[in-house]
């Protein structure tokens, strides 16, 4: 069994990622080589922010549980509140914009898992990476 504190075993530690642009910190409790079949983090998006994401490698599931942001569907132009409450499922890849006008906080899980480092490149996009990849 695998049992982790934020506080005590993420924060500060290689765990805990912040974006390169500044818009969010994702603080990565459970990776690939935990060997669960997906990653699972408690991620912050900063006030103010907003993110272009394509998860063109992955499907993610997010649940919020504070906050106030939005979701737009770059395709279709659609846009979603996300609210305390709120989970959406990327399950088609779509390329979306993030905004948080309060913190928002997301419980995401990543399939196939994150194995730890990963940033959104120029493109949204997180690399598809092994364990050893990540090790190189
Ligand atoms: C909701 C979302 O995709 N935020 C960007 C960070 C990502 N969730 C992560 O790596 O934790």
């Amino acid at each position: 069994m695998i049992v982790r504190n934020l506080a005590e075993d993420i924060l500060g530690t290689e765990a805990e990622v912040k974006a390169a642009t500044g818009t969010w910190t994702s603080r990565r409790l459970l990776l690939s080589r935990d060997k669960m079949g997906f990653s699972f983090h408690d991620t912050l998006i900063h006030a103010g922010t907003e993110t272009y994401i394509h998860y063109a490698n992955h499907l993610e599931a997010v649940y919020c549980v504070s906050g106030e942001g939005e979701i737009e569907l770059i395709e279709t132009g659609e846009t979603f509140q996300i609210r305390d409450g709120t989970m959406y499922a990327l399950n088609g890849h779509e390329k979306h914009k993030l905004r948080a006008t309060k913190e928002l906080r997301l419980i995401c899980v990543f399939n196939p898992p994150l194995t730890g480092r990963e940033d959104h490149d120029a493109s949204g996009v997180y690399p598809l990476l092994t364990d050893e990849e990540e090790a190189a």
